[in-house]
């Protein structure tokens, strides 16, 4: 397994590939994507992130590994930092509910920039797990945020895009400043 490098949008060439719509895995679910979403998930723990989209290391294809450990539901401290790893291939959102909810985002390809983004509370998914098997499963809280947020990933769009232009443009012109005097 291997620590991949994040794209990250103060980088030109790297913004391009996030920008762009990830296509879904033909073939199934073979030796060699796993491979793929282990170096995905060590490169998670390492940001440290809970969530992950493949084009985010370079890989414009529709696969997002996520652990959310045991905070999808422990209350707050309680968390025993058992991990939970999720590997998700081919999502598709079957419903999402009316009631919204807001929730402060961050993401590794935008540095340190916080800020609240609303979406459905509760969907309802489809997806391929790390066995090729079809799963159909509904989200809500911290799940529901994530998978929301890493999806838009394989549209090519990111968290910032939900904010004004005036804070989107912030956001990238931090993420710059701070790249440059790094
Ligand atoms: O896509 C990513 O960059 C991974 C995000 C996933 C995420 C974004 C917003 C809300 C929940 C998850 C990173 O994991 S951001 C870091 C983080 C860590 C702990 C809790 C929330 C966000
Ligand atoms: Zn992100």
């Amino acid at each position: 397994m291997s620590i991949r490098r994040i794209l990250t949008v103060d980088n030109a060439a790297d913004l391009a590939v996030l920008k762009q719509v990830s296509a879904p895995v033909e073939g199934g679910v073979t030796d060699a994507l796993r491979a793929l979403m282990d170096d995905m998930l060590e490169t998670m723990y390492a940001a440290p992130g809970i969530g992950l989209a493949a084009v985010q290391v370079g890989d414009p294809r529709q696969i997002i590994v996520m652990d959310l450990g045991d905070r999808a539901g422990a209350e707050e401290g309680d968390e025993t930092g058992q991990r939970n790893p999720r590997y998700i291939i081919n999502p598709e959102i079957l419903w999402a509910s009316d009631e919204m909810a807001s929730y402060e985002e961050g993401c590794l390809s935008v540095p340190e920039v916080f800020d609240d983004v609303e979406r459905p509370a509760q969907v309802k998914i489809r997806y391929l797990n790390y066995a090729g098997d079809t799963v159909e499963q509904e989200a809500d809280g911290l799940f529901a945020v994530c998978i929301q947020h890493e999806m838009d990933h394989l549209k090519g769009v990111l968290f910032i895009d939900h904010l004004s232009r005036l804070k989107r443009e912030r956001a990238i012109k931090s993420v710059k400043k701070a790249a440059r005097a790094a």
